[in-house]
């Protein structure tokens, strides 16, 4: 039996429609879901849409519509974004689910029965955006009078009957959870202020809302939903088949890795492993807050016209021209920016003039020379062998990448491979060789198709359909994709007969109107 993975986005509000921002946080989670699974790990990877909750029923009455309409019709967006980013997400959850309410209510009962949930009265500063109530010592009024929270939002004074989670009572547990598992919240200086703020006491949490009825009701009192967060962050259950253990995905349970943005850090890092533990259930693996990705460039808004449509932006650029700019540009984690010159810049110089040209001038030149056949392997030397060598060395050191979440170290290390296959191409002058010594010309194409075939399969997780196509010209078969097939006993077999070469990689030529 394989290894199990799961991994997890946050699931994100359909108030509006999907954002860079999503398609970033989507993006980076399908390459690691895909990583593990060419690493021949058994793969569950979930996002969805976090439907209840008071901005949900705001927006809809802004718009004079039924709430339900409004999910309905962002959910829908959501799921097209994935489809369209060729997401390999595995389900789909939306927190309107009935399977989802049965999950919520189930964790809210075990909290209960472990006496971790009472009713109270709660008065505070609510901040109708964050959906949180802040310490009047967390606020401050503006010089337009107008008081606001941590996060900058505007917070009102609400009082409502409550029920309360004892958050107060796990601040010990969490910091001795952060202690002995040092993992478990990343990158560092996230972990930092999660451990900084509990330090400096936690207050139980207020978890039901009786002011509107768009949530889940609470098991037993239903003029209360609960708070959106213990729903939201319970979706990750639901996925998993909870609260029914005998189901076929609740081997996937504990979760490997929520990968989240750096806002949210909180309600992951803190309440979530506090219900867990309250509920009797197993931790998460790790939860990691990736950093904000903003749009410098203002040439950009010109040309694409809708710069925070990611769908825009993967159609203009190409799908995995995106994708590769944001898995190598941003190193996961950090905040990062884009800009019309940076994904030019990056994906004309790494994926059609380093990896491109490589594959494309290696791959004419066998159809030429070699009648279209994978060329002899049979005068190799070292210099081949090094280099072959060096591609499957990537695969390690992508594979700790990985484990950290580091897409762009991932990255790094296989298009190092790309340069200097690149630098050997250019060395061994195989063009040159054609002449003085065929049977030298045809081990250097051969190696070259070969470490091609090795770098396509390595990158197969971060440009999904380029790296295929990159593998359909050299004609390895579909279940000869895996890491696993990296090496030799995957290698090409001379003699086999290869489809006519096609560029993979197009250049991103400047439209008059940009250049202006
Ligand atoms: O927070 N760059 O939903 P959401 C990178 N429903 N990531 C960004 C970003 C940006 N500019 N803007 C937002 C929610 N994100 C909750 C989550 S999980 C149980 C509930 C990230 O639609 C953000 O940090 O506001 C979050 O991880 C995700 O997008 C969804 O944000």
């Amino acid at each position: 039996m394989s290894e199990k993975y799961y991994i997890t986005t946050a699931i994100s509000y359909p108030n509006g429609k999907p954002h860079i921002g999503h398609a970033y946080e989507l993006i980076a989670c399908d390459a690691m879901a895909r990583f593990q699974r060419k690493d021949g790990k058994d793969v569950l990877f979930l996002t969805g849409t976090d439907e209840h909750g008071i901005k949900m029923l705001q927006t809809a009455r802004k718009e004079g519509i039924p709430v339900r309409d409004l999910a309905d019709r962002n959910a829908a967006e959501f799921q097209r974004m994935a489809a369209s980013l060729n997401a390999s997400n595995d389900d789909f959850i939306r927190t309107t689910e009935e399977r989802h309410k049965i999950a919520s209510q189930a964790i809210w009962k075990a909290m209960e029965a472990n006496g971790d949930i009472y009713k109270g009265g709660y008065a505070g500063w609510y901040s109708v955006r964050d959906e949180a109530y802040y310490g009047e010592e967390e606020t401050e009024v503006r010089p337009d009078n107008v008081r606001y929270g941590p996060q900058g939002t505007p917070v009102e004074w609400v009082e409502e009957e409550s029920y309360f989670f004892r958050l107060s009572a796990y601040q010990d547990k969490l910091l001795a959870l952060y202690e002995s598992n040092p993992a478990f919240i990343a990158p560092t200086e996230r972990r930092n202020e999660i451990t900084s703020f509990v330090r400096s006491g936690l207050k139980d949490l207020s978890i039901s809302r009786t002011t509107f009825d768009w949530g889940i009701p609470v098991p037993g009192d239903e003029k209360h939903v609960m708070y959106v967060w213990v729903d939201a962050l319970t979706n990750y259950l639901t996925a998993a088949g909870f609260p029914d253990v005998n189901a076929s995905r609740w081997k996937y349970w504990p979760a490997d890795a929520h990968v989240i943005g750096k806002d949210i850090t909180r309600f992951h890092a803190v309440y979530w492993p506090a219900f867990l533990m309250s509920a009797g259930i197993q931790l998460p693996k790790r939860v990691f807050g990736h950093g904000f990705v903003f749009n410098r460039g203002e040439k950009m808004s010109k040309s694409v016209g809708n710069v925070i449509d990611p769908m825009a932006l993967a159609e203009h650029y190409g799908l995995d021209q995106l994708r590769y700019f944001l898995l190598r540009e941003v190193p996961f984690g950090q905040d990062g920016n884009y800009s019309h010159e940076a994904i030019v810049n990056r994906t004309n110089a790494d994926l059609a003039n380093d990896l491109g040209n490589l594959a494309q001038r290696s791959l004419s030149m066998i159809a030429k020379n070699c009648e279209g056949r994978v060329p002899s392997p049979d005068a190799m030397n070292d210099t081949d062998r090094a280099i072959l060598a060096q591609a499957d060395a990537a695969l390690a050191t992508a594979r700790e990448a990985m484990a950290g979440q580091a897409t762009h170290h991932a990255l790094a290390a296989i298009f190092a491979v790309v340069s200097d296959a690149n630098r050997y191409f250019a060395a061994q002058e195989p063009w040159a060789l054609k002449k003085t010594d065929p049977a030298r010309m045809e081990a250097v194409l051969y190696t070259t198709a070969e470490v091609i075939r090795r770098i396509a399969i390595l990158c197969t997780p971060f440009i999904p359909a380029s790296a295929d196509k990159l593998l359909d010209q050299l004609d390895v078969p579909a279940d000869k994709r895996s890491f696993a097939d990296l090496g030799d006993p995957g290698a090409l077999k001379a003699g086999a007969s290869l489809p006519a070469p096609q560029g993979v990689f197009p250049r991103y030529v400047e439209s008059e109107t940009e250049q202006a």
